[in-house]
């Protein structure tokens, strides 16, 4: 340890010296075009990426690929959490629009109200890449590409198989619904894409509809809720694993049996989802993939590099039920 201290600090005086006099003859050259442009001595590039929060599972498991694929790619990346929140989304962009990264990358928390920040970034000549989820900014040109799973499909795909399911129903079939967090993409596009499908019968029906945050915490108190309120509850689409999960528990404490006496489809098919939906509690997945790590340090790349990109890069998702998932899950990574 001592010993590399001791050769390193030498080592890190000429590194810093030499990247003195590399800014330097950077800005000589001005906007001249004798090579080299802005790019750094190492050649290196470094991604600012602000994260939604650890909400769930999926969240998780799509940190570890994010975290993992920056090293793997030889990318730099700041990392900082938002905890649910735009407001701390919208400072760590502007952390990173300061510390002029190459590139910004980021899975915003909500739809809405992202156009003065953008704007920044592109003011700033800093490339933004959207993953997982994406704004409602009617500027496209404010980001350079969005890489992440159509949720709309996720949600017909859930309403699809129940229709499927409830063919023979003779009588009303009450749904309740536990939505993602208020105003994100994959909130409202799941509650679209599932209302959509299930018109087809109209037996079908959505009797309670509210947020749980899509925390197992909030799926758990939202479904004690529901289950107080109406005596007959026949189906559960939760828009994601963690708060069908959550609602497990409210279920069971009720007297209920999930899985029997109460259907319950859920999305994004993590390992403890995928684990509920052998056993039975769960009856189908709609599967949202949260491994958008390499993907997008090659998007990043590309981006750097100044080469074209296309506009939308949609993630290849499946389904599963249980027979699927018994036999998908030896080798499920997350
Ligand atoms: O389904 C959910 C997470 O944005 C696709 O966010 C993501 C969703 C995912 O909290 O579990």
């Amino acid at each position: 340890m001592g010993k590399m201290r001791t050769q390193s600090a030498p080592w890190r005086a000429a590194a810093v010296l030499a990247s003195v006099l590399l800014v330097g003859g950077v800005a000589a050259c001005g906007n001249s075009d004798t090579g080299g442009g802005g790019t750094k001595d190492d050649g290196k590039i470094t991604m600012g990426f602000s994260q939604v929060g650890a909400e769930s599972g999926w969240r998780t498991a799509n940190t570890i690929s994010i975290k993992e694929a920056a090293t793997a790619a030889g990318i730099e990346l700041k990392f900082d959490d938002a905890q649910q929140k735009q407001e701390n989304q919208i400072k760590a962009i502007r952390n990173y629009i300061q510390q002029k990264v190459d590139v910004i990358a980021f899975s915003p928390v909500v739809e809405s109200g992202w156009d003065t920040v953008l704007k920044e970034a592109k003011d700033a000549n800093i490339p933004v890449i959207l993953t997982d989820r994406s704004v409602d900014s009617a500027d496209k040109s404010l980001y350079k590409t969005f890489l992440g799973s159509d949720f709309v499909k996720e949600g017909k795909l859930a309403g699809e198989w129940l229709v499927e399911q409830k063919k023979t129903a003779s009588g009303p079939v009450n749904i309740v619904e536990l939505q993602g967090s208020t105003g994100a993409a994959p909130a409202n596009d799941r509650k679209k894409g599932f209302a959509e499908a299930i018109a087809a019968n109209p037996n079908l029906k959505v009797i309670a509809s509210q947020t749980g945050d899509f925390t197992r915490a909030g799926g758990k108190q939202v479904m004690e809720q529901f289950l107080k309120a109406n005596p007959k509850i026949d189906v559960l689409f939760a828009h994601n694993d963690d708060m069908g999960l959550g609602a497990l528990e409210a279920i069971t404490a009720a007297g209920k049996v999930p899985g029997k006496d109460i259907t319950i489809i859920t999305i994004d098919a993590v390992k403890d989802g995928m684990q509920a939906l052998a056993d039975g509690k769960f009856n189908f997945i709609a599967e949202c993939s949260p491994l958008l790590g390499p993907q997008l340090m090659d998007l990043a790349k590309k981006v750097k590099a100044g080469e074209e990109v296309p506009a939308r890069i949609e993630t290849q998702e499946t389904t599963f039920t249980t027979e699927q998932a018994k036999e998908a899950l030896p080798n499920r990574k997350y």
